[in-house]
């Protein structure tokens, strides 16, 4: 019943009610939401606000940044500067940290990747946002990256946003994880799953294959099991499914199981892998374990891995449980 539904700014309250609080944090996530819903009309509008092709720039990676990547990295830093409850943010889309000035009083570090997946976003295919929230170290005003290269473990918060058919806010503030469908007629995102659980077994994975002889062995040995099918080890079928936007493909194991895998192979091992630690590995692993999955680089846990630089890559294998631990141990076999 629509009279019935609660909104996140009810279930944050709730939350701050029943955990403690100041209000702070619950402020803090009202603007990443504001930031996100105008992203989501960004997104939306595609063409027609002339949101789409190539910005005509790279990031700090060397990647061509798309005009969508541009917008939305301002949308985010913009709107979550306002608030005061930040000392500093830091973007896969920008060189260094950006510190907000504010005379000391922002309390957290936010860390976030404004657009996820968007080499799909000239083909109308689902993107997203994916966001960290670390605590800024006491004592510090003007952060550097030095405070931003704590744990995946240590975040008070992590969280996407997915645009697709309709757009949903899953988020874990360490007590489970929560799904939130944005109602376009009031404008708001109504709790619409308030305890998402990965299932431990699966039958479903995504990986780019085109990478195949890349690979490592263990991946090698996992996939190939995998597609062997009833007759194979595994003595069933798998689906393969690979959306090539990280939010859609994670989201997907997040409502029915399945494993994500981008690991290290022979093409990406000079930079560590593909996917960044800081603003894609450490959220999305943060909310998969909060969810009941693994999140591994199959030589260890994301969660527990100490950053060294802001935009450091790793692998990434994600999900559920009973899967991810075989690929681990393919990994321990191999040495
Ligand atoms: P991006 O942050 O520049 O969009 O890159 C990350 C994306 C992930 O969403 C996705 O899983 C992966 O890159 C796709 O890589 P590939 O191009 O190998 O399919
Ligand atoms: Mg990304």
């Amino acid at each position: 019943m629509p009279h019935t539904r609660v909104t996140i700014t009810h279930f944050l309250i709730d939350e701050q009610r029943r955990y403690g609080g100041t209000g702070h944090f619950t402020t803090l996530v009202n603007d990443i939401v504001t930031a996100c819903k105008m992203i989501s009309h960004q997104v939306n509008r595609g063409s027609l606000a002339g949101n789409l092709g190539l910005a005509g720039s790279e990031n700090v990676q060397g990647e061509t940044q798309k005009t969508l990547d541009v917008v939305t990295n301002e949308i985010f830093l913009h709107l979550n500067a306002l608030g005061g409850n930040y000392a500093g943010m830091a973007s896969e889309e920008i060189d260094d940290v950006h510190v907000v000035s504010q005379e000391g009083s922002g309390k957290y570090l936010l860390l976030f990747d404004p657009l996820d997946g968007s080499s799909n976003i000239d083909v109308n295919i689902a993107v997203g946002t994916i966001f960290s929230v670390l605590r800024c170290p006491a004592g510090i005003e003007t952060p550097s990256a030095a405070q931003f290269l704590q744990k995946g473990a240590q975040q008070v918060a992590a969280g996407y946003i997915l645009y697709g058919a309709y757009t949903m806010l899953v988020l874990s503030t360490g007590h489970g994880v929560k799904g939130f469908t944005l109602d376009q007629d009031i404008g708001e995102f109504v709790l619409t799953n308030p305890d998402r659980r990965v299932p431990a077994d699966t039958n479903e994975y995504a990986i780019n294959a085109s990478r195949s002889e890349l690979w490592e062995p263990p991946i090698q040995r996992y996939i190939k099991e995998c597609q062997a099918g009833k007759n194979g080890p595994r003595g069933k079928s798998f689906n393969m499914r690979w959306v090539g936007s990280m939010v859609a493909d994670v989201h997907r194991i997040l409502c029915r199981g399945g494993v994500f895998l981008y690991p290290i192979d022979s093409g990406n091992r000079d930079k560590g892998g593909k996917l960044r630690l800081l603003y894609e590995a450490s959220p999305m692993a943060y909310i998969v374990e909060q969810a009941g999955g693994i999140g591994t680089t199959c030589r260890g846990r994301i969660l527990d891995l100490t950053p060294t630089s802001l935009h450091q890559r790793c692998a990434v294998v994600l999900g559920s449980r009973n899967e991810v631990e075989r690929i681990e141990s393919y990994y321990r076999e191999h040495g």
